[in-house]
């Protein structure tokens, strides 16, 4: 009797919000894309960077040209058009592909775009983070290089750049079960200490993304779930008082999407708390994904609730 009630109230939740003056899910529909990262820039637009999964997949290896996306209503959303590919990138491996999830930030009248590429034909053990850079947020970026993270090769995905309050950057980034970050240099292309483990994750996969509400800093990331099938990742958030933690674990906020992976963001937009993610319902293929949002919501005490994924419902 309970199940059938809780039941009732996701479905009647989902056709509520369906009906909401959001785009429907998914945002982006024209091409596939995955891993956003969103932002609110000072013209005031909520943007997203996601990664583009290139049709017809092969894996993740061909995945290129990176496009931004915006809106200032979440109804409409302009495309930006391709900002970068992996050709422009002149340390990048020559076989292309492999431009995985990224960020951006913003510092001094300058946009800062880090994206996973490897540097080699073997592309497991050459991954770098490399750096673009434009005066703008959807256009004109640059490639400068890349972050010099020492000796440190292993899974150098999924980066993540964090700007507290007081204007100080955090740089993140891990996959393969391990996630690291350390304080950015004032230029934001230089880290200004060694990286060192975030403590007190459970369960780490990949898909680093750090927010700060009421003095509270949040981390999230998806975890290695497989319990009934292949692509059951969820996504998870720790919370500390600090930027570099220990992280206190809090829960599973997004359940699995039925893609191969999850990787998602937060970001707060005129008044509202959102949770971006991806989903592969327009094609059933984990490697042809879609990106997402719907609204995220707090309890009192700082716990987030479970996003209703109003994207699970969509078809082409
Ligand atoms: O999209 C390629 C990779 O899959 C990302 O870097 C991971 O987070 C996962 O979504």
């Amino acid at each position: 009797m309970k199940k059938t009630s809780a039941k009732l109230f996701y479905l009647l939740s989902i056709l509520f919000l369906s009906t909401a003056s959001y785009a429907q899910n998914p945002i982006v529909r024209d091409i596939y894309t995955a891993d956003p990262s969103a932002h609110v820039w000072k013209d005031g637009r909520l943007y997203v960077y996601p990664s583009h999964d290139i049709d017809p997949p092969r894996g993740c290896d061909l995945m290129d040209k990176y496009h931004v996306y915006s809106t200032d209503d979440m109804v409409h959303w302009k495309d930006h058009g391709e900002i970068l590919n992996a050709t422009q990138v002149p340390w990048g491996r020559k076989e292309g592909g492999f431009m995985w999830a990224p960020d951006c930030a913003y510092r001094n009248g300058k946009y800062y775009f880090y994206f996973p590429h490897p540097s080699g034909s073997n592309w497991d053990t050459t991954w770098k983070v490399g750096i673009a850079t434009s005066k703008q947020p959807a256009g004109n970026f640059k490639v400068q290089g890349y972050l010099n993270l020492g000796s440190d090769s292993r899974s150098m995905i999924d980066p993540c750049v964090f700007v507290d309050d007081d204007g100080q950057a955090y740089f993140y980034y891990g996959g393969g079960g391990r996630c690291v970050g350390t304080k950015l240099k004032p230029n934001m292309t230089e880290i200004a200490e060694p990286l060192k483990p975030m403590e007190g994750l459970k369960d780490f996969h990949e898909a680093t993304w750090v927010f700060k509400r009421n003095n509270i800093y949040y981390l999230t990331y998806a975890d290695n779930h497989t319990e009934d099938k292949k692509g059951a990742n969820r996504l998870n958030y720790a919370t500390s008082t600090s930027p570099l933690g220990p992280w206190t674990y809090g829960g599973v906020y997004l359940d699995p999407t039925g893609c191969d992976t999850s990787h998602g963001s937060v970001v707060e937009y005129k008044g509202k708390w959102y949770a971006f993610y991806h989903n592969s319902v327009l094609t059933g293929r984990g490697n042809l994904r879609s990106i997402c949002v719907d609204e995220l919501h707090f309890n009192a005490d700082g716990s987030i609730q479970k996003v209703v994924q109003t994207g699970l419902l969509s078809k082409r």
